[in-house]
């Protein structure tokens, strides 16, 4: 038993922790620059679930195995489901699809999270290859995109002091008080304000125009579509002023660029396309393939990793699941019944199910209808490597106590395969596999192998090696009447593990009291929740944090166009006393 291990969470900080006296610790050496985030600060203090349950009763995890036994055996093998989410991201995890597939049920696709702005960033150029965190240290202007790096990401801020810094977000979060710039656009506007910035940059002669003509010459085409737009009345619908585009552009020509954009800007219907022209911006400036310059999204964890476990399934959408076609649903590490957009569907769907199976750590709205409730054990408890979506680290992930409580998810899949004669290695084996795709770099530390610090250095991943402008939007700005629901990360939860918040946020001018129970409804579905003010936010805004129970009745469980993600920010709402 080692006593390093890594923060198991669903974050792009993918921090490394010294276990020490009973105590987590975030370690000095590299990105986790010796601190963690109150999840991990408080991270014993939040009560999991000790001992498995069949409807109700407590039972031994023996138990209920055999439980979940009988489940599959009285399912056909396409009647079974297999819903993993993202409670924990280390790459151990997956292996519960190896033996699911491997039995032939059906397994998951579909996004509930960024997969509207990889699709718009693959489009464009042929791959989701990101801009790692410690690039983004190299350069002088960094743009926060929609992006709440306080609350999501905070490893990036020691590494962005003395930049420039610039913020697009509806919200005044703390990055845009601190901000050089901050333009507090109208919610789902972003592809106007990023074609405009093109357009301009262009007229103002601030395209990089030899990287243009070698990786990205269809830019003229891309400029006449930007032209299309009428500049002033689009300026009034988006909330942005000539000025502020100006001092955007000025900030940012001739400089080393970071993009650094989150998944506010993509939870919409159109989100492929908010996300392809803000690439488009980048490529104007010529930001790719250059050090301390690009586009730092979220890329794919697993980029450079290929997986040991067998996968190829049937599978339906996590985001609009028809659950009652199944007799038995596993779930591992996911609230589908809070984190799904379409709460009301999904609820009723679910409840048609003849087993549920509930698999996780902590009691949440899931575990609470689940027929069988099996405990996992903590990533304390087990071993594991885990990788990030923002940088190129891999971490090893020591089992740093023993502990009978739960069981790992590589226990509980091997006495499936077990039982049903079908072949698995040991964990020794996976675990090995996954370390060998760990290289030591000059600072001691281990990298992925096959992931670029700087991508697209010999162009881009498409046929020409060319960027792939769009050439054509379809978009149109506020069509629907109502208010702009904007549904991000709480400080407090990390969706809904954790402290969960409890109110909707408005801005003090509407006129609702503090303390308040108002009604919240869209197309979709109602919520009631007490209000609290932030004048932080736009008056045509209001916010429910991601966690928040019943935020999601409001939310259209609708994929958003080109790609099977989700879009929890497209319903307008409506609130009454
Ligand atoms: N504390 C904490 N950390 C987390 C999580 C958590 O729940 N809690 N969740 C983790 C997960 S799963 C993810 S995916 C990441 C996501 O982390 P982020 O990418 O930071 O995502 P969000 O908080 O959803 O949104 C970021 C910002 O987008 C803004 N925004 C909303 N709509 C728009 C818009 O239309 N345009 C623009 N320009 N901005 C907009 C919001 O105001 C917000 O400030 O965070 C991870 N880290
Ligand atoms: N309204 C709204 N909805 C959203 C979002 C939003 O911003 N707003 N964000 C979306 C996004 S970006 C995401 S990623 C999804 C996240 O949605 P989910 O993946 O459903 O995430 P959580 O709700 O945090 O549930 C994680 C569960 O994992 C379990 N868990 C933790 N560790 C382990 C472990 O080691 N093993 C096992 N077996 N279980 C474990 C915990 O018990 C917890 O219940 O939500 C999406 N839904
Ligand atoms: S910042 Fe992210 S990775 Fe680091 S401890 Fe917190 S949740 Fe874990
Ligand atoms: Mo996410």
């Amino acid at each position: 038993m080692s006593n390093i291990t890594a923060c198991p969470l669903d974050c792009y900080d993918a921090c490394e922790i010294l276990f020490e006296q009973g105590t987590i610790k975030g370690l000095k050496e590299g990105h986790t620059n010796g601190f963690l985030c109150q999840h991990l600060n408080h991270y014993e203090k939040h009560e999991t679930i000790h001992v498995p349950r069949y409807k109700g009763s407590e039972i031994t995890i023996d138990q209920a195995l055999l439980k979940l036994k009988e489940m599959i055996n009285s399912s056909k093998n396409d009647e079974i489901l297999y819903y993993r989410g993202t409670g924990n991201f280390a790459l151990m995890q997956e292996v519960g699809d190896h033996f699911f597939s491997s039995y032939g049920a059906t397994l998951t696709d579909g996004n509930l999270c960024d997969g509207a702005g990889e699709e718009g960033i693959i489009q464009g150029r042929g791959s989701n290859k990101n801009m790692p965190i410690h690039e983004v240290a190299k350069s002088e202007v960094v743009i926060f995109w929609g992006r709440n790096p306080h609350v999501t990401s905070s490893h990036i801020l020691p590494l962005i002091k003395g930049k420039t810094i610039i913020v697009i977000d509806p919200i005044k979060t703390k990055i845009a008080k601190a901000a050089d710039l901050h333009i507090q656009l109208k919610p789902h506007t972003d592809l106007f304000l990023a074609m405009l910035l093109s357009r301009f940059l262009h007229i103002e002669n601030g395209c990089d125009e030899e990287f243009l003509d070698k990786y990205a010459s269809g830019y003229e085409e891309y400029y006449e579509l930007t032209q299309n737009l009428r500049i002033k009345a689009t300026l009034e619908q988006i909330d942005v002023s000539l000025g502020e585009l100006g001092d955007l552009l000025r900030q940012v020509k001739g400089k080393r660029v970071a993009i650094v954009c989150g998944v506010g800007i993509q939870k919409y219907s159109d989100g492929v396309d908010v996300m392809r022209a803000i690439d488009a911006f980048a490529t104007m400036l010529g930001l790719f393939g250059k050090e301390g310059c690009g586009v730092s999204y979220l890329g794919s964890s697993r980029e450079g990793i290929a997986s040991p476990f067998k996968k190829d399934a049937k599978k339906v959408s996590k985001v609009n699941t028809d659950f009652s076609l199944f007799k038995t649903v596993f779930i591992q590490g996911s609230n589908p019944l809070s984190q799904m957009p379409d709460s009301i569907r999904v609820r009723e769907s679910i409840s048609k199910v003849e087993n549920v199976v509930y698999f996780g750590l902590y009691e949440n709205e899931t575990s609470e209808i689940a027929d069988l409730v099996i405990p996992a054990k903590s990533f304390l408890y087990k071993d594991d490597v885990r990788t990030s979506y923002s940088h190129n680290r891999i971490s090893i992930m020591s089992k740093v106590v023993s502990c009978d409580i739960g069981i790992s998810e590589y226990e509980l899949t091997a006495y499936l395969c077990k039982e049903y004669a079908l072949p698995i290695e040991s964990e020794e084996f996976y675990l090995k596999y996954f370390k060998s795709f760990a290289i030591k770099k000059m600072d001691g530390l281990s990298y992925v192998d096959k992931r670029e610090e700087i991508p697209y250095k010999d162009g881009f991943d498409t046929e020409d090696k060319e960027f792939i402008f769009p050439d054509e939007f379809n978009s149109k700005i506020g069509e629907k009447d109502g208010m702009h629901l904007i549904t991000s990360k709480s400080q407090n939860s990390l969706n809904t593990q954790f402290n969960r918040e409890e109110s909707v946020y408005l801005h003090s001018s509407l006129g609702f009291s503090e303390g308040e129970i108002v009604t919240v409804s869209s197309i979709n579905g109602s919520v009631e929740l007490p209000v609290k003010h932030n004048d932080d936010l736009r008056a045509d805004c209001v916010l429910i944090y991601s966690g928040t129970k019943g935020v999601n009745n409001l939310t259209s469980s609708k994929h958003a166009l080109s790609t099977k993600s989700a879009i929890f920010q497209e319903n307008k709402v409506e609130i009454k006393r």
